[in-house]
């Protein structure tokens, strides 16, 4: 049986607008999934799981069940409505409770600032596309960094890739573009810009804790390794997910294969970049001033060499098969793998996390410290004598963790997991029938009901055992 450090953190994650609700309360300003999901989903991010109000219910949760960390975010368009100008106090004093209250229950916070919830005024202005968007997030991270002292973990943005691949190449995030590869890579460039800002004003402005970003990382693999066009199909899928923001992030340039591998997708595609020296100057700076790695990890792919028209069809529904994912010059991703993979057609292979953990180590060795901050089972739930018996979910997470075990003994510095999600939450583009969480929230009464896995995860978080 394998066993985790006594100092690993047991944690669960959640996102201000996937669990706060009160989207419109005490001066929040709009975001642009607001008006998005009004427009094009069948629900809405109102209330979710009423966090901005139960927060006290969750982290007493948490104490009971061993859950030692909890990632939170903060809506940016809570603090500045608009994205700038005049703080809203009662957003700021919302977080300072809401810290508070992890203290009395010993649970850490690892607190992101931007979790795809650009305020409506700056995303509509073209988000990070627009450098001046850059300027707004820093000032906003400045006065978080000051403002929120009490804070000893700081990540300053979920998911760079996800963002750009969500808003310009599957088009299912706002403002709903697809197939525009240059927008993908010059969104992902000038955030991972902005995070190196905020990174570089962080340690200079000497604020005391710990600074990181969360990439999310699925790993590529080829569909028959012994044929080169599918190899070449992995390696520019894994570019546009992982190696062009890894890369931005711990070399503080592209590495010459990188930047080949873009010329080659852009040339097929269309579209140039504006990539500036003053930039690089910039992520050169910080790339040896994260603390810490967040790595979310859900599926791996298996890449297919790939010459026909882009087409993209997302799975929203769960309906098992629904996927389509070809992209013209690329690669296609082949479902018919030898591996299970969820309704939503995530490809379930527990040695991708730990192939994609081990890469970091390898061809990024000033990483210093990694923290796996979402890895979890999306499912629906079968809620019987007021629980669920989610044997599936103890079973993904076990053997996730056994690898990340292993990484640990094969010299990985991993020092703790979150659970995606602490509770259930609403997902973006899947709406309330994907529940992930250690907590079932019925959602019409907003109760929480401890899960099997709660129970399962507690005897974890006090014997680090993982049986
Ligand atoms: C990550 C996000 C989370 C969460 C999770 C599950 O990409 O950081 O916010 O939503 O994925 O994804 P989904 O909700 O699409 O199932």
């Amino acid at each position: 049986m394998k066993k985790l450090p006594i100092d690993f953190i047991f944690g669960g994650a959640t996102a201000a607008y996937q669990a706060e609700g009160a989207t419109q309360s005490d001066g929040k300003g709009r975001v642009a999934w607001d008006t998005y999901l009004e427009e094009n989903y069948w629900y809405t991010a109102e209330p979710a799981s009423d966090f901005y109000n139960r927060y006290p219910v969750d982290l007493k949760l948490c104490e009971e069940f061993g859950v030692n960390g909890i990632r939170i975010s903060i809506a940016w368009s809570r603090i500045f409505p608009t994205g700038f100008g005049e703080v809203n106090q009662k957003g700021v004093e919302y977080y300072h409770k809401l810290f508070a209250e992890c203290k009395k229950r010993q649970v850490e916070p690892f607190v992101t600032l931007h979790h795809f919830d650009t305020p409506e005024t700056l995303h509509s202005n073209g988000d990070f596309l627009n450098r001046e968007n850059i300027n707004h997030f820093v000032t906003y991270a400045e006065f978080c960094f000051k403002e929120f002292s009490e804070v000893n973990y700081w990540t300053t943005f979920n998911e760079i890739g996800p963002i750009g691949d969500g808003q310009y190449l599957v088009g299912k995030f706002p403002p709903g573009i697809k197939y525009d590869f240059a927008k993908v890579f010059q969104s992902h460039h000038n955030m991972m810009v902005a995070h190196a800002r905020a990174v570089n004003h962080f340690k200079e402005a000497g604020y005391l804790g710990e600074i990181g970003v969360v990439h999310a990382l699925p790993t590529k693999y080829p569909y028959n390794p012994n044929n080169p066009a599918d190899v070449r199909a992995a390696e520019l899928e894994d570019i546009i997910h992982n190696k062009f923001i890894l890369d931005a992030t711990y070399l503080g340039e592209y590495s010459a294969e990188t930047m080949a591998g873009v010329a080659h997708i852009l040339a097929v595609n269309g579209g140039s970049l504006d990539l500036r020296e003053e930039d690089f100057a910039i992520l050169k700076q910080a790339k040896d001033r994260n603390d810490f790695l967040g790595i979310n990890y859900y599926m791996s792919d298996w890449m297919r060499e790939f010459d026909g028209e882009t087409e993209i069809t997302h799975n929203s529904t769960g309906d098992k098969g629904g996927s389509k994912y070809q992209l013209k010059g690329i690669g296609r991703r082949e479902f018919d793998v030898d591996v299970p993979r969820t309704d939503w057609d995530w490809m379930i292979y527990p040695k991708g996390l730990y192939d994609q953990i081990m890469r970091v180590v390898k061809e990024y060795p000033n990483y210093k410290k990694i923290y796996i901050t979402e890895n979890g089972l999306g499912y629906k739930d079968e809620f019987i004598d007021g629980t669920v018996y989610d044997d599936a979910r103890i079973d993904y997470v076990k053997q996730h963790l056994e690898v990340i075990a292993d990484a640990i003994a094969d010299g990985a510095n991993v020092k703790g997991y979150f659970l995606w999600s602490l509770m259930d939450v609403f997902s973006w583009s899947n709406g309330y029938e994907k529940r992930y969480g250690l907590f079932y929230v019925d959602f019409n009464t907003q109760e929480r009901y401890p899960k099997k896995s709660a129970y399962w995860y507690k005897q974890l978080a006090k014997t680090q055992l993982i049986e």
